[in-house]
């Protein structure tokens, strides 16, 4: 450095110096010790790229909801995407612990980067209730006209109201509006298409709960599902986050200690909660869940909104609505360019997050960021936005598991009993726990009946223990659980078929026709559809072969019992499912239920397997198995074990409806 260059830094920090200590100066001296908070303090303003507006939106009677809007800047005749929510509209966005991002792609979620791609206006809202919206909440309320909602609105006339104000009211956009959400807030969704609002152009419930009863999260086929006592708790005690029951250790242990549902629900401080009160009151599918039945109700309506209907082929919540929901629309003369299916390889609103893996899977994408942007954002734009071509959007898009990619089918299930393209085939559960696709035709009489003896004192845990309350991971993956942690327990019958000489492509509604008695007068039956994979040496392994795609399997997926359809029927209500009825003892009875839909190319070398049990603890409360008024009150004297027999009679054998396809090898 030269000492001409050296002298003019001098000059420069110096005068610096000098500037800095008159600056001090001028405020008042600082003394130790004085309070050191910045109260004055004022952010540095941050030059955003939308606006964020929080606003009251007011309903027909009075009452406001919070509503957040973000509106990109600059934004003219801008499509508006709706999300009705519980869970705290404020909070739906990347991080609600940091400040709001600059831009709105970094503020919004990761299942909004379509909508900010695309210009949209982002619309969340409370629904009544919860969190900044006023009025009584009332859990997934039903309808106004139902006879059992006497608040003067519901979320049909919430959303007419939202939808009206909005478009009424946000200069930027162009007067359409779609809604999207999954789970409660796809429950929503489903509510506006009961009386949609004109502007309301396009819809896409993602695992709507559409039947709390029949097989979304408050029952299944009448078994409950115990892990909601904490939701409601959760739910229902505050306007915002609720108690939290502080447990610890395992669930099984806790739950088993408890007693029944309704004990539990007391020993967490829930049990006088109203809509606990409701669950217990409402055991049968009585008037009360079959008002609040949406696919049933939506089926008595015209399709005047095109929807596309979601749902994880392993929802471990919600695994009802959006296909049962999809259809009952299917029969109508306008659905063909109305209603649409995806079912993905996801958990429960997997759809939402990145869907790179599942359990044990890994898939070829990210399924779940490929159905947005290639399916999904594509077929909302085409409805909202005034210059957007008219989409590529398959009527069904469903995941195959096994071959690891989507198929595009015309509808949807291909196969099962009755009015499907294929009819589907049974597979007997035999003697000497084989599957065999003939019918039995030789009676020993010993070999009539495979049994079990089911103990409610040490039910069949539904994944390996600890069964940890917070665990998200082990929730979430149950139903890719590996079932040899179950496999060998006397309490669980295993039949499996030989090693397949080809492979075989299931695509439908597998159903189950149980044959079974048992020495009780209730019971549960549990079946589970099971692909078991061979043992294979790494060396001997073919992944290329004929069918591209498919997977290379892993080594330590050696002998896995890989789950593809799994459900819980309440045997008290096989004759009906509003009046229920003791079990005839001893006696072998037909229980038929379909189990979850199945979309899968099962390899050559692969077994099938089905599995019976009696018990899936602490998902589901026990069945005493001795029949009384209402399980959720049983009393410890109630719960009996039971002989469960499970019958190959000639003429008269227990076996299950497969969806078998003809096997493709071309995918889109
Ligand atoms: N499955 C949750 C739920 C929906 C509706 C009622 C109760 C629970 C959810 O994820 O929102």
């Amino acid at each position: 450095m030269t000492a001409a260059i050296c002298s003019t830094l001098l000059v420069i920090l110096l005068c610096s110096a000098a500037t800095a200590s008159a600056q001090t100066t001028q405020s008042a001296p600082m003394k130790i010790g004085d309070d050191q908070m910045g109260h004055d303090f004022q952010a540095p303003s941050v030059e955003r790229n939308y606006d964020r507006r929080v606003v009251m939106v007011p309903m027909h009677d009075g009452v406001k909801l919070f509503t957040v809007i973000f509106v990109p800047k600059g934004a003219h005749d801008a499509p508006i995407m709706l999300t009705r929510t519980c869970y705290d509209a404020a909070a739906h966005v990347r991080n609600h612990a940091a400040p709001p991002a600059r831009t709105l792609l970094d503020e919004l979620s990761l299942a909004d980067e379509g909508f900010v791609a695309n210009g949209y206006i982002r619309v969340y809202q409370d629904v009544r209730g919860k969190y900044g919206s006023e009025g009584p909440y009332l859990m997934t309320p039903l309808p106004v006209d139902s006879g059992f909602n006497n608040t003067g609105a519901d979320d049909t006339t919430d959303a007419w109201d939202t939808i009206d104000w909005l478009v009424k009211n946000i200069a930027e956009t162009n007067g359409r509006v779609g809604m999207i959400g999954s789970s409660y807030e796809g429950f929503t969704v489903v509510m506006a298409l009961l009386h949609p609002h004109p502007a309301l152009k396009v819809a896409v419930p993602e695992s709507p709960m559409v039947d709390g009863w029949m097989g979304d999260d408050w029952f299944h086929y009448g078994a409950f599902r115990l892990p909601n006592i904490d939701y409601v708790i959760e739910q229902m005690t505050a306007r915002g986050e609720g108690f939290r029951a502080p447990r610890i250790g395992d669930d099984y242990t806790n739950y088993l200690n408890a007693g029944s549902a309704a004990d539990m629900a007391r020993q967490e401080g829930g049990a006088g909660l109203s809509f606990n009160r409701i669950l217990s009151d409402h055991q049968a599918y009585d008037a009360f869940w079959q008002a609040g039945a949406l696919d049933k109700l939506i089926a008595k309506l015209p399709i005047t909104v095109p929807t596309m209907w979601e749902q994880g082929l392993y929802d471990q919540e919600d695994m009802w609505g959006a296909i049962h929901s999809y259809r009952a629309l299917q029969g109508k003369a306008n659905a063909s360019g109305m209603n649409f299916l995806v079912m993905g390889p996801w958990f429960h609103s997997q759809i939402n997050r990145q869907g790179r893996g599942l359990g044990p899977f890994l898939w070829a994408t990210d399924t779940a960021n490929q159905w947005r942007r290639e399916i999904m954002v594509p077929f909302v734009n085409q409805y909202l936005k005034l210059d957007s071509p008219k989409a590529d959007t398959p009527p069904v898009w469903v995941y195959d598991t096994g071959l690891d990619h989507w198929d595009r089918l015309s509808t949807f299930p291909t196969s099962c009993e009755q009015g499907c393209v294929v009819p589907s085939k049974p597979l007997y559960l035999a003697r000497g726990g084989k599957l065999s696709f003939s019918a039995p035709v030789r009676e020993e009489k010993a070999d009539r009946y495979t049994e079990f003896v089911s103990d409610p004192a040490k039910p069949v845990p539904y994944r390996p223990r600890p069964i940890l309350e917070k665990d998200g991971t082990g929730w979430r993956t149950w139903l890719v659980t590996d079932q040899r942690f179950v496999d060998g327990r006397p309490d669980v019958l295993t039949f499996v078929s030989e090693p397949l000489f080809t492979p075989l492509k299931l695509s439908g509604e597998p159903v189950i026709h149980l044959i079974a008695s048992t020495t009780g007068t209730d019971s549960d039956w549990v079946v589970k559809l099971i692909d078991v994979y061979p043992n294979r040496e790494l060396s001997n392994m073919d992944v290329s072969g004929a069918f591209p795609g498919l997977l290379a399997q892993p080594l330590d997926m050696n002998g896995y019992e890989l789950p593809i359809a799994t459900d819980i029927f309440r045997g008290r209500y096989r004759t009906s499912f509003e009046h229920p009825s003791a079990i005839e003892s001893d006696k072998p009875l037909e229980y038929t239920f379909a189990l979850p839909m199945v979309e899968r190319t099962i390899p050559a070398g692969h077994r099938l397997m089905v599995q019976v049990q009696s018990t899936l603890f602490p998902l589901y409360d026990r069945n005493p198995q001795t029949f009384v008024p209402n399980i959720f009150e049983a009393k410890l004297a109630d719960y009996q074990k039971a002989a469960q027999r499970i019958w190959h009679t000639t003429g008269d054998a227990t076996y299950i409806s497969l969806p078998i396809v003809p096997v493709t090898t071309t995918h889109p």
